[in-house]
């Protein structure tokens, strides 16, 4: 069997791997119907405005059993309709799969729900770690003025399921008022 080599990569405090990775970057186009404001949504695409959201650095490695992957994610500030700008987030598609985000620069919000309705916010800062349990879907979320950037490790053969969350949104909504985050049910939830 041929064996890989070990190897070492730079995490860069601002966001994105040295060497780089494979790179995703995602704008409001591509998350069409996640912001809870559609017509905000509609007005900024039909101004031609199209603001990058977040990018992904990702490390070049099988998406198989036994492999540990990992990425940077850098979610740049703004707001939608008042929704802070956020990742698309995900469930894993092997449900009983975990991961872990460690905060590098910035201020935000992990959101978490299960499909039996628990839903959980916490914050995330450069130096704190913050666990992903299995079954728990997870977007993450930048309440701060400056770009958001977190090291996310997981393993490889977890998969991503976006398509629970297109459906479904998730049950709460991080919205900036009077200048600071504030959590509101989703009205379209479910
Ligand atoms: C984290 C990890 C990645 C994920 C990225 C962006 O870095 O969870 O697996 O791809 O965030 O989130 P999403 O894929 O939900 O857009
Ligand atoms: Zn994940």
């Amino acid at each position: 069997m041929q064996l890989m080599q070990p190897f070492s990569t730079a995490i860069l405090q601002e966001g994105g791997l040295r060497p780089s990775g494979t790179l995703t970057q995602r704008r409001l186009s591509d998350m069409r119907g996640m912001y809870a404001d559609s017509a905000a949504v509609d007005a900024l695409l039909s101004a031609g405005e199209n603001p990058l959201i977040y990018e992904v650095d990702a490390a070049d490695l099988p998406e198989e059993a036994g492999q540990v992957l990992y990425c940077t994610t850098t979610i740049y500030p703004g707001t939608i309709g008042g929704e802070y700008f956020m990742t698309k987030g995900h469930y894993h598609a092997q449900r009983d799969r975990g991961e872990v985000y460690y905060g590098l620069s910035g201020q935000g919000y992990l959101l978490l729900q299960t499909e039996r309705g628990d839903f959980h916010a916490e914050a995330m800062q450069p130096g704190l770690l913050s666990y992903v349990p299995p079954y728990w879907a997870h977007r993450s979320v930048n309440t701060g003025q400056e770009p958001f950037v977190f090291l996310a490790v997981w393993g490889g053969d977890a998969g991503h399921d976006y398509g629970t969350i297109e459906r479904l949104g998730f049950a709460r909504l991080l919205m900036e008022r009077d200048g600071s985050p504030s959590l509101v049910e989703n009205p379209r939830y479910r």
